[in-house]
């Protein structure tokens, strides 16, 4: 029995939610993991209690890890057990299979790919590496809920050691469509390994369909059954799995009551006291080429140019988390995205007065997140492309005072639920996204109440415990004819009602 353990689920994705780092005495300190996956998953193993299995973000075994995750696992209530890997895996799984192939290529971004065979051999090796960590860890009536796109192969090194747990995946990037799949040299494989799992989740019908479309034109001997149903079934020669869309979430109500706390609107104040009679408008991203932050400032710039009247009124607050520093494409991303600072800044700063862009590259403590989210009038959400977009989803919950506005990217997954109380925009559309600051900074007070009153009912009403049980259930459900019919985005080809001003 590990610590913490009290229910059958047991959940593997590549990072433990803590990481483990040397500290100056020679010991190692444990700090919570940031990022989209751990920030939804967190509030599922809190409440339900299980296991988490994945690596500690440390390469090697270092002494006493096991009695640290053990000790760090009693007080989370839910145990932590820990993959670990080599400098060599780390750097071909991690880095190279897993970010310089599949990240990029489900993005639709296959020009960043590099197809190295000797990554996919690594991917299978700590593919079974994870497998076997999980085998030690459950019995065949566990449920196993495998996380996101560095563990495809989970279930089918499972299955060869002999394990035969009920499986499900959740992919929480897109999944793109069949033309790009197809560029990828281990497609069949991939396909394969995929089909291995008992349910496989995605984000939205829109990477769902991709996906079915992908088996339909590359598989032998498959058919599907239940189409136009949340939950269709692929029946393949030896093996059915269940298919859906399932859009993530956050733990709103939790949002909502941290938001409110004395600190967080003591910051509130400070910061509006700081930039007096100024809307803000509020950017928050890794540092991601998928983010679309070159292309944010350069629409910020060109509202500048051709909205006069936003001068000195609206000071754009975009802060940058730092991500995946060792992979080369990221730096030269830094290097892009500060050199349009200082030269959006150094066009528009008033000596002794406005300065248009406040720019921040670090983690933000959660207070100053949820002050940032409080405090700004306006946020800017405009990924290229997005499995979901949480932050769009967390701005949402913290406006308690419902007086703002999210401008949000017709290509995150976000938009297919929060269509209609967001200005959706064409991140590549510098005009467009232009357009749209200048009508939420000078929208009327009852319509952006109205939109965001409507957005905040749809988090509210699918919050992330909603997403967990409708998992849950597409996995267990005897009837799948029960679920309702799939929700989607689709662009409006009438550009007035999508854009209408
Ligand atoms: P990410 O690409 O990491 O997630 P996103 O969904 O926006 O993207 O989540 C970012 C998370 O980081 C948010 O929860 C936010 O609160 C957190 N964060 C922001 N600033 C932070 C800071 N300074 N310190 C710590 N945390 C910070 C991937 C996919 C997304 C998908 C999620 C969940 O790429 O599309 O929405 O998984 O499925």
């Amino acid at each position: 029995m590990v610590g913490g353990r009290r229910s059958g689920l047991i959940v593997a994705s590549n990072r433990l939610p803590v990481v483990v780092a040397p500290a100056a005495n020679g010991d190692y300190t444990l700090t919570r993991g940031g990022g989209g996956l751990i920030t939804a998953l967190l509030p599922v193993l809190r409440n339900r209690g299980g296991i988490w299995v994945g690596w500690p973000g440390i390469c090697g075994e270092p002494p006493g890890l096991d009695r640290l995750l053990e000790s760090a696992g009693r007080e989370a209530g839910y145990g932590l057990q820990a993959v670990t890997l080599n400098e060599d895996e780390e750097r071909k799984f991690y880095q190279g299979f897993s970010n310089e192939i599949v990240w990029p290529l489900f993005h639709d971004l296959h020009s960043l790919c590099t197809f190295d065979p000797s990554y996919w051999q690594t991917y299978q090796t700590v593919n079974r590496r994870y497998a076997e960590v999980l085998a030690r860890n459950c019995t065949d009536g566990d449920f196993v809920w495998v996380h996101d796109y560095h563990l495809m192969n989970v279930a089918q090194e499972l299955h060869a050691i002999g394990v035969h747990a009920k499986t499900a995946f959740f992919l929480h990037i897109p999944f793109p469509s069949v033309d790009i799949f197809t560029k990828l040299p281990w497609r069949f494989q991939v396909l394969h390994a995929l089909l291995e799992y008992d349910l496989i989740g995605f984000q939205t019908l829109r990477d769902r369909r991709n996906f079915l479309d992908c088996v339909r034109h590359l598989m032998k001997d498959v058919t599907l059954h239940g189409r136009g149903q949340q939950v269709v079934t692929v029946t393949g020669p030896s093996h059915q799995v269940r298919v859906g869309n399932f859009p993530i979430s956050i733990d709103f109500n939790d949002f909502v009551k941290r938001a409110a706390a004395a600190e967080v609107s003591a910051r509130v104040q400070e910061l509006k006291a700081l930039l007096p009679e100024h809307q803000l408008i509020l950017g928050v991203d890794r540092l991601d080429y998928t983010k679309g932050i070159p292309e944010r400032l350069a629409a910020f710039r060109h509202a500048l140019r051709h909205y006069p009247e936003l001068h000195e009124r609206v000071t754009l607050i975009q802060v940058v988390v730092p991500s995946r520093a060792d992979i080369p494409e990221y730096n030269s991303l830094k290097t892009q995205i500060e050199g349009l600072v200082g030269e959006i800044n150094g066009e528009f700063t008033r000596p002794g007065g406005w300065v248009p862009i406040h720019y921040a590259y670090r983690n933000l403590t959660r207070l100053d997140l949820l002050a940032y989210y409080r405090t700004a009038q306006i946020a800017l959400v405009t990924p290229l492309k997005d499995g979901m977009n949480l932050v769009a989803k967390e701005y949402c919950a913290c406006s308690i005072e419902e007086d703002s506005t999210l401008i949000l990217s017709e290509f995150a997954g976000a938009a297919a639920e929060l269509q209609r109380g967001a200005l959706l925009v064409n991140p590549y559309d510098v005009e467009g996204v232009a357009d749209a600051i200048y009508h939420a900074y000078a929208m009327p007070k009852r319509e952006r109440r109205a939109r965001m009153r409507r957005l905040r009912r749809t988090i509210r009403e699918h919050d992330i415990f909603w997403w967990v049980d409708s998992f849950l259930r597409a996995a267990i459900a005897k009837d799948l004819s029960a679920f309702p019919a799939p929700r989607d985005y689709v662009p409006s080809t009438d550009e007035p009602e999508l854009l209408p001003f």
